[in-house]
């Protein structure tokens, strides 16, 4: 295993915090035995939580004003490979990373799965971009891509699917996330139901040729950049597709992909039920696809959707969602970002492991709201950290991956490798 953090700054900072943390698990464990919880439970089940680093999210984002890049910033996916390998070494929550093409494409993909595995990473879904136009592409999706009017420009965005595909079958994935940007920006603009057939009739093409054990993410955005209708705008849209298009197609849920105060654990619940829920991008937001980092803003939204997530499995609900961050960072430090996030979408798994079920289920069924809903605070309200800091510790990760990562150096090292990129106007998704 390549350790791109030397050990000995991990070690070094461990030790300084260990003490602390060793009592605080203690007084934690005690809490929660009063409450008839095992904190030996609940690591073991916090230490098998993953979710996937996206590749597009090590690099600065930016938006369509502009772009401030930051320091060492990844030049190729191997760049941003490494950074993941960072992430993961640190923070040990995010064993894969979901790769973006063409953003990631390179000339050895066998070279790319080695380099991952040194990293101890492996690969989540492959996403597909006919979003927008790369140079030298025959046509152009400026008036849309699987769902355009001209067939010459659908069968290539279709072929770009199945390019994913290929690529994602010698990187060891085993899925791909479509979503689709296009849609109208004037009434009248587009035929809604002829373009929402010709999705289906494009999907379905892909779909055919999804390997055995694949499935297809379909990922819903209620707007942007179409702003006026998106022919997948709703998880309604998207239920439709996925169940036209078989047993393998599913929809995925992009926390910032819905209108403001949108019940969007009420929507997993019913994609829970129907067999149909792919997975999540995870971030937060406050106005619209904000891309902000993971419960910054709304934890207790990111808390009654992980709510669901426990109430399926512990009633045995079979589903198997894939769980991946989608973040844009602006303002911070993306390797930091990413790595509070992770830890913040564990908090939050935590929390809701933490939900006495019983207790819920009876006050449900007496109709008793204030126990109820006392019962899920009191899941959110306990601070976790130390079955946060005890799993990365035993995994060989730092109590506070943050502090570590400052200490390493890391960021400067890198700066001095790779070229500083020059700011642009923006552009960026
Ligand atoms: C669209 C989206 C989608 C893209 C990513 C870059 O807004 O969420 O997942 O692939 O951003
Ligand atoms: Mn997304
Ligand atoms: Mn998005």
């Amino acid at each position: 295993m390549t350790h791109l953090i030397d050990r000995s700054v991990i070690d070094a900072h461990n030790a300084r915090l260990q003490r602390d943390l060793d009592s605080d698990y203690a007084h934690l464990g005690e809490q929660l035995a009063r409450r008839g919880i095992d904190i030996e439970t609940v690591r073991a089940q916090v230490a098998a939580f993953g979710v996937a680093i996206p590749s597009w999210g090590v690099g600065t984002g930016g938006t369509r004003f502009a772009r401030f890049p930051g320091q060492g910033e990844p030049r190729h996916v191997f760049d941003k490979l490494q950074d993941c390998g960072v992430i993961q070494q640190l923070a040990r929550a995010t064993p894969t990373v979901s790769l973006h093409i063409p953003w990631d494409k390179c000339s050895d993909w066998n070279e790319l799965r080695q380099t991952a595995s040194a990293y101890g990473l492996a690969f989540d879904a492959m996403n597909s971009n006919t979003f927008s136009d790369q140079k030298g592409q025959a046509h152009s999706y400026k008036y849309g891509s699987l769902t355009h009017t001209d067939a010459a420009t659908r069968a290539q965005a279709v072929a770009h699917n199945l390019e994913c595909i290929e690529i994602g079958q010698k990187l060891g994935s085993r899925a791909l996330t479509v979503w689709v940007g296009d849609g109208s920006n004037f009434p009248g603009q587009q035929h809604f139901r002829r373009a929402f057939d010709r999705y289906l009739d494009s999907s379905a093409q892909i779909y055919a040729a999804l390997p055995s054990d694949w499935r297809m993410f379909l990922e819903h955005k209620i707007a942007e950049p179409a702003f006026y209708s998106t022919v997948i705008q709703d998880w309604g849209s998207s239920f439709l597709a996925a169940q036209a298009l078989g047993p393998k197609a599913q929809c995925l849920v992009d926390l910032g992909h819905h209108a403001p105060n949108v019940n969007i654990e009420l929507i997993v619940a019913r994609l829970i039920a129907a067999g149909k829920l792919a997975g999540f991008h995870f971030n937060d937001s406050k106005y619209g696809d904000d891309d902000l980092d993971a419960g910054s803003v709304s934890p207790y939204r990111l808390f009654l959707v992980f709510n669901e997530l426990v109430a399926a499995a512990h009633e045995g609900v079979p589903f198997e969602p894939a769980y991946m961050l989608d973040q844009s960072h602006n303002v911070t430090d993306p390797i930091e970002s990413l790595m509070t996030s992770a830890a913040q979408v564990l908090r939050t798994y935590a929390q809701a492991l933490l939900v006495d079920r019983q207790a819920l289920d009876a006050a449900q069924d007496g109709n008793d709201a204030m126990t109820a809903t006392h019962l899920l605070k009191q899941g959110f309200q306990t601070d976790v950290t130390p079955i946060l800091q005890r799993v990365r510790l035993d995994a060989g990760g730092a109590i506070d991956p943050v502090g570590a990562y400052r200490a390493s150096g890391y960021r400067q090292r890198v700066a001095g490798e790779r070229p500083a990129v020059v700011g642009g106007s923006g552009g960026i998704v």
